[in-house]
């Protein structure tokens, strides 16, 4: 088994949420964070590391005592002292964790001054003003955790897609190894690249007696078996993420892939036509009467139903199955297709790298140009740039594309638009740039009228080129804001202006939804990392993924034009 450098970085954060949740020594807590983000920055794969018998290199912040931690974890997924902490602690308080605006802290001081173990604890104290009677609380943040703690109730528990997508790929390494395998594979959700996932569905065709079940049921990162038969097995991992595995022969492989890749909606529709022709689909194969006509694959099952292969990401029963009737199938964008991008951010701001390491790790990612589109002043967290900021940036870059070579850098902006729909830098700077990415990020609660003027008159700023992340989404943690998105999408195609896939895991912004109806507008998408580290290029296939499940095209994407035609586009 193999334990990724996310995986150790997880464990290290649960040990530091535990620690704070004690109240222990800040000090320690920082450390376990600091060591978690380190991990996550570095890219070579420290299991892999150890296990050739290479010494854990030095790293900053992470002594001795961490380095034997991260080994432990490295080498068996997890680590005694968070086994024990774990039994330190009720364990509805990871569930309280997940209340947006409680923090390990004040999740702490709540379990020991009010007893309050679980969310559903929480909204009864709430309800009852107990909660602003703390010191340090009050009536409106009590207010504001009631409202949070509803959502959480009422909302079921899903996965970030690019949370689950290593934890699958691993799962799925390990799977291949075991004596007896032929084939493994993602269904699902995950498989249709949904943003987010309930479970994760992994399919497994192997000869008989194969011990698959056991090596999912041992593996190092199962904290129960909810289930554990001879040809399926459910566990809970110890993030709390569900994983169902179903063991196939291999004449039934398309036919229980394409079962439990669903949705459920497609599966329904291929039933209904497969009826109609006399013929019984199942999770075994299709049949005529006793006789199995398909099933070893996919294409063999909708061949037989008369129709071409559908993607994954196209099957949620939004006119793929008439569109593959009538041969008009999209062609849908590959990550290949990427030439760009036009969003990333550099220490200039917030992110964590410079303009040199940026572009080299975008030509490392296969990209032959990448926007720098740092933050403006306006947004002070982010120690953003202002107009003579800017103005040196701009002479930097184009100081390094004289010496770069294979990528050129782009001069850009994350401008913020603010609340009355100017933006944060003055027109004389912004005519300097390349390109003017604007983006919302303060006053996400006007009402409808008011937000969809402030961003139609963003749009029509002269200078305007791409509206980034739309819908200011925050998955799990903040809805899309209120606006006329057919007004914007409209807007933009008479503007000339292309419209953001964001690629951040917790964004994907646009939506599925929303690309389709832009793309079908004509209004150019640019599906764009957002980077704000070397090693967040690798975030784009995501984007890609949600670009597909709106059936976008290479040609419907901006970035995937030769630089020329994208400078043209941008600055017409
Ligand atoms: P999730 O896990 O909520 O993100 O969504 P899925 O699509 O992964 O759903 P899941 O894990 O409950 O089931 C996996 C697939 O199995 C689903 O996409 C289609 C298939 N499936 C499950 N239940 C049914 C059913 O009642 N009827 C049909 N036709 N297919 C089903
Ligand atoms: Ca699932
Ligand atoms: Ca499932």
């Amino acid at each position: 088994m193999t334990v990724s450098n996310a995986e150790i970085a997880a464990v290290l954060e649960e040990i530091a949420d535990i620690l704070e949740l004690e109240a222990a020594n800040p000090f320690r807590i920082r450390a376990y964070r600091n060591a978690a983000r380190t991990l996550q920055a570095f890219a070579p794969d420290i299991a892999s590391l150890l296990a050739s018998g290479k010494a854990l290199p030095k790293l900053p912040g992470i002594g001795e005592d961490l380095a034997g931690k991260i080994g432990e974890i490295a080498s068996t997924g997890s680590c005694a002292l968070l086994q024990r902490l774990r039994g330190e602690v009720p364990t509805g308080l990871r569930e309280l964790l997940k209340v947006s605006g409680l923090g390990p802290r004040r999740v702490g001081r709540l379990w020991h001054e009010l007893g309050i173990q679980t969310p559903a604890e929480l909204h009864r104290a709430a309800r009852s003003g107990q909660i602003r009677q703390l010191h340090g609380f009050g009536e409106g943040s009590e207010e504001k955790l009631l409202q949070s703690v509803e959502l959480l109730l009422h909302t079921p528990q899903r996965w970030l897609l690019a949370r689950v997508a290593p934890i699958a790929e691993r799962l799925l390494t390990d799977l291949r190894e075991v004596p007896g395998v032929i084939e493994v594979a993602t269904a699902g959700s995950l498989r249709r690249c949904r943003d987010t996932v309930g479970d994760l569905d992994i399919l497994v065709s192997a000869r008989r007696g194969s011990p698959v079940i056991q090596r999912l049921t041992g593996d190092a990162q199962v904290a129960s078996v909810l289930a554990a038969g001879t040809t399926r097995a459910s566990v809970r991992l110890h993030s709390g993420l569900q994983v169902d595995l179903r063991l196939l022969s291999p004449q039934s492989w398309g036919a229980g892939l394409l079962y439990l890749t669903g949705s459920k909606a497609h599966n329904i529709a291929l039933r209904r036509m497969a009826q109609e022709r006399g013929l019984k689909i199942s999770e075994y194969g299709l049949y005529r009467g006793k006789q199995r006509i398909a099933g070893d694959s996919e294409a063999s099952i909708y061949q037989a139903l008369g129709l071409p292969w559908i993607a994954p990401e196209l099957r949620e029963a939004r006119g793929e199955i008439e569109a593959a009737q009538a041969g008009s199938l999209p062609h849908l964008v590959e990550l290949g297709d990427l030439r760009g991008d036009l969003h990333a951010h550099t220490r200039a701001s917030d992110g964590r790298n410079s303009l040199e390491e940026m572009a080299l790790a975008a030509q490392a990612a296969g990209l032959e140009y990448l926007a720098i589109t740092d933050h403006s002043r306006h947004l002070a967290i982010t120690h953003g740039l202002d107009a003579d900021g800017l103005a040196r940036q701009i002479d930097e870059i184009d100081a390094l594309n004289e010496r770069l070579s294979g990528i050129t850098l782009l001069k850009g902006i994350e401008v913020d638009i603010l609340e009355d729909g100017s933006l944060d830098l003055p027109d004389s700077i912004l005519a300097r740039l390349d390109l003017v990415v604007g983006a919302v990020h303060s006053a996400f609660t006007l009402t409808k009228e008011q937000q969809t003027r402030r961003l139609l008159r963003a749009l029509e700023h002269p200078h305007f080129s791409i509206l980034a992340h739309p819908s200011g989404r925050l998955l799990g943690e903040r809805p899309p804001i209120n606006c006329d998105f057919s007004a914007l999408i409209a807007a933009a195609r008479e503007r000339g202006c292309a419209l953001e896939l964001n690629a951040q895991p917790e964004r994907l912004d646009l939506d599925d939804l929303h690309c389709r109806e832009a793309r079908d507008q004509g209004v150019p998408i640019a599906i764009s990392s957002d980077a704000h580290s070397t090693l967040e290029f690798a975030g784009l296939r995501f984007g890609i993924g949600q670009a597909r499940r709106g059936w976008l095209e290479a040609r419907d994407v901006l970035n995937t034009r030769p630089l020329g035609a994208v400078r043209r586009l941008l600055k017409p």
